[in-house]
């Protein structure tokens, strides 16, 4: 049973009836309004323009039902490759009016860059999923216009990995290394308080511009003043030198090694090895680059007294303390240690994450018995599809289909009771932040395709 805003998408499906048409007609109908004429936006109120990595998920989503809206999505964000192979983690829409996101282009100035593309983008990157993004809509739906896309992603994959594997490798120890929060696409985690209490910054600076992210969400739900300050001055000194990586070492106020996005780049590299077959290149580098980041992964951000995944802030040389979400995501590495497996699968087993076969809650962003544990404000506790979906694929890899049934439940009792938010109250399930969101909706219908029942 749907429920409809007048001219939008419908947002709720009743949560009793758990009725999968309707769930999937939800997702389509979400996704088709945030469909935007080569890509789709995250959310029409909140992110109006295109994000990189939500784009990769929502691709995964558009291959169970547009295949070809998956390519042009995909394609639409990779025509904005900066020279350097970085893909930029916004692509502003230049039909948008000034202020329609903050920062928008003009605080971000792309076009003064080396290297940037003609359309106005950020210069920082997210969590490289595109490749797996890429194999498992070719896979879905095998055809010659998909072959020949593939054809097109496929060097402009590699670039993306090459810029992160050389140029962001600052600690030298073979993992990419973020340079800003928004880099990890957790933008607001915990996991960035050490680190970011290091950036001087001051919260008056924000009278200076006009945040567009508490105009559409509840400002209690969203990052403060103080944290935006930051972000702010983190951009300024990177956007000063335009962007470039050779020096960041000496001077960037930010420097971190992030389970997820390294996790990210090594799933890619085994994504390219699947993929340089159907195009003809060799998928021999791939596996060895895959090796090389699993094993880098596990020296250089595994803890083995707490059995955990953290992020190593490099200014500060050593691990952070918080026990966050991100450190699950080495699940989904096929080549990750079994001793690191189970130690992983008894952290998100245990109280601070709550996975079990039948989940009396929703999979948490953050430690539920952390003092800091929020679970209204955004990447602080709550729970977020994307997230779940990435340790769904992490426990099936790894041989734990029941862990993974119950994450699934509880993926579809999230939309079937709240609709396509942004993400989910961590206790209730109840929807926060945007509405009608894309990559919800494009991950509910993925995970309702893997049951043959379904
Ligand atoms: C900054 C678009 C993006 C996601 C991020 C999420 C949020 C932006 C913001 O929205 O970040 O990039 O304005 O808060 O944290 O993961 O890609 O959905």
């Amino acid at each position: 049973m749907s429920t409809g805003t007048a001219g939008g998408p419908p947002t709720a499906v009743d949560a009793g009836a758990h009725d999968r048409g309707a769930l999937r007609r939800l997702a389509v109908a979400t996704l088709d309004a945030n469909w935007e004429h080569d890509h789709t936006v995250p959310s029409r109120t909140l992110y109006p323009h295109q994000w990189s990595w939500d784009s990769a998920f929502i691709a995964i989503g558009w291959s169970h039902v547009r295949p070809e809206r998956a390519w042009c999505e995909l394609a639409s964000l990779f025509r904005a490759q900066w020279v350097d192979g970085r893909v930029p983690h916004i692509v502003f829409n230049p039909a948008l009016r000034v202020g329609s996101y903050f920062p928008g282009p003009e605080f971000w100035e792309s076009g003064l860059a080396e290297g940037a593309p003609a359309a106005a983008t950020s210069g920082l990157i997210q969590p490289p999923v595109h490749a797996p993004a890429a194999w498992l809509a070719y896979r879905r739906c095998p055809s010659e216009q998909a072959r020949a896309a593939l054809r097109r992603l496929y060097p402009r994959l590699v670039a993306q990995q090459r810029y992160l594997a050389t140029r962001r490798d600052v600690g030298g120890g073979g993992l990419a290394c973020i340079v800003h929060p928004w880099e990890s696409g957790l933008d607001n985690s915990p996991a960035w308080d050490a680190p970011m209490a290091a950036v001087p910054a001051d919260a008056a600076v924000m009278r200076a511009y006009r945040r567009h992210d508490t105009a559409h969400a509840d400002a209690a739900h969203r990052p403060t003043d103080l944290d935006y300050a930051r972000y702010v001055a983190i951009v300024a000194s990177y956007r000063e030198r335009r962007y470039r990586d050779d020096d960041l070492a000496g001077r960037h106020p930010f420097l971190v090694e992030c389970p997820l996005v390294n996790t990210a780049m090594g799933a890619a590299e085994h994504a390219l090895a699947r993929i340089a077959p159907l195009v003809g290149a060799d998928p021999g580098p791939h596996r060895e680059r895959a090796a090389r980041i699993t094993e880098a992964l596990v020296r250089r951000l595994y803890e083995p007294t707490t059995g955990t995944f953290r992020p190593r802030d490099l200014r500060a040389d050593r691990l952070v303390p918080a026990r966050t979400v991100l450190g699950l995501a080495p699940l989904v590495l096929p080549d990750l240690p079994a001793r690191q497996v189970s130690a992983l699968v008894a952290e998100a087993c245990s109280p601070r994450f709550g996975l079990a076969a039948r989940m009396d809650r929703p999979l948490p962003s953050h430690d539920r018995t952390a003092p800091d544990f929020e679970p209204l404000r955004y990447w602080r506790g709550p729970s977020w599809m994307n997230v779940n979906w990435l340790v769904r694929r992490g426990l099936l890899r790894h041989g734990r289909p029941d862990l993974a049934a119950g994450l699934r439940d509880s993926m579809i009792e999230l939309v079937a009771r709240s609709g396509c938010h942004e993400y989910f109250h961590p206790d209730t399930g109840a929807g926060l932040g945007s509405p009608a969101f894309g990559w919800t909706a494009a991950l509910l219908l993925d995970v309702l395709a893997d049951d043959p029942a379904g």
